[in-house]
């Protein structure tokens, strides 16, 4: 029996529309009324997208140095700077031991911090250990012309012609992070004895910290497939990740948590998942695309130049040719719209990176005459 069979339900129809659309009068007024009193409007930057410079091949990495300039990576072995200015193009090393099969080669790059003062280069990429394909973690110097001194940082990361990971970043504690693949080999992810399907943190000579969640090991988080995305905004860790056919995802990485590949695919939806999420403390995505776009390289947005990017994770997308702005809530914990900021004109995007003056810079990943493109404010 419900609760107002008594009643008569044509006038309590009436009342509820009344007083619904009344509501709503009061909601939006009130809105309003708030915008205009404590936030004095900032309108939206037109904004011109250009091509810096071209005539590249899958450029993997954008870093934006505190030398003012974009280091690059190409996925066939190749490290430069690009003036930001000029476009041109500086080679400073050509990695002959990189070996770039399918998706595989050199991908990712994270300098030191304090790089005027100490130029280090970190870089992910992949080669052929004693006939395996394999990846590792190497440090160079930058003596002002080319890298020398390497130095392994981790090895024996299993490689395959998919899910290779492999983005790099470093925090302002001097720590780096590193996203590895499955390789193609599912169970690893949840092997915490492997490596692969994990972000890892290392000190910067590649020994484990001392704080790290699971003693001894590298390991900062398990249950990845494929994240090729990694940033910090406002001190969380942000990270994008590659999802079979369904559910792409992006996340915020805590220490020692689960993100449940391969049991788990975006939320803890499906009844199989609910299970292993709630007996591993499964982390759900932020946000999970299906179909899937084929997430890429992210950056976070915290500049006033573009006034509508910040506060804003910046995110290219290989298969959707479209580079996405996912607005953040003021706490960095959810995504509270999602626009795109240009779709198609120049294929796969790989890679995002903004630079202090609040100037974004985006790769393309087509293969032959890739490009670096600059998003900047109209005059
Ligand atoms: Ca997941
Ligand atoms: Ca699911």
């Amino acid at each position: 029996m419900s609760y107002y069979s008594d009643t008569n339900p044509t006038a309590m129809r009436s009342f509820f529309i009344i007083f619904t659309v009344f509501a709503s009068f009061l909601i939006l007024a009130s809105c309003k009324n708030t915008k205009n009193q404590d936030r004095p409007p900032v309108s939206d930057a037109e904004i011109d997208i250009n091509v810096l410079t071209e005539n590249l091949s899958h450029p993997w990495e954008l870093v934006y140095g505190s030398d003012n300039k974009i280091w690059m990576t190409e996925r066939g072995g190749k490290v430069s700077w690009i003036d930001p200015v000029t476009g041109s193009v500086n080679l400073v090393a050509n990695l002959t031991e990189v070996v770039s099969r399918g998706e595989g080669g050199l991908l990712g790059m994270a300098l030191h911090p304090d790089f005027v003062n100490t130029p280090e280069v970190f870089l992910a990429y992949n080669y052929l250990k004693g006939g395996v394909y394999t990846e590792k973690v190497v440090k160079y110097r930058y003596n002002g012309t080319s890298l020398i001194n390497p130095s392994i940082l981790i090895d024996n990361i299993e490689a395959n012609t998919f899910h290779n990971g492999c983005r790099l970043l470093i925090s302002n504690d001097n720590k780096l992070f590193i996203s590895t693949g499955d390789a193609g080999d599912k169970p690893l992810a949840q092997n915490m004895n492997s490596v692969n399907g994990k972000i890892l943190r290392l000190n910067l000579d590649g020994s484990i910290p001392a704080d790290n969640p699971f003693p001894g090991s590298p390991v900062w988080s398990l249950g990845h497939r494929n994240a090729q995305g990694l940033v910090f905004g406002n001190n969380v860790l942000y990270s994008s990740e590659h999802g079979p056919n369904a559910d792409d995802e992006i996340n915020i990485i805590s220490k020692g948590k689960n993100y449940g590949w391969p049991n788990v695919e975006g939320f803890c939806n499906e009844n199989a998942e609910k299970d292993f999420c709630q007996a591993n403390q499964v982390v759900e995505p932020l946000k999970s695309w299906t179909p899937t776009i084929a997430v890429s390289g992210i950056d976070f947005y915290t500049q006033d130049y573009i006034p509508q990017f910040k506060n804003s994770v910046l995110m290219t997308t290989l298969k959707d040719n479209t580079l996405y702005q996912l607005k953040m809530n003021a706490a960095g914990s959810s995504v509270e719209s999602m626009t795109e900021i240009f779709r198609g004109t120049y294929g796969r995007l790989r890679d995002v990176c903004i630079a202090p003056d609040g100037k974004v810079y985006v790769s393309t990943s087509n293969g032959s005459n890739d490009k670096i493109l600059v998003i900047s404010k109209k005059n």
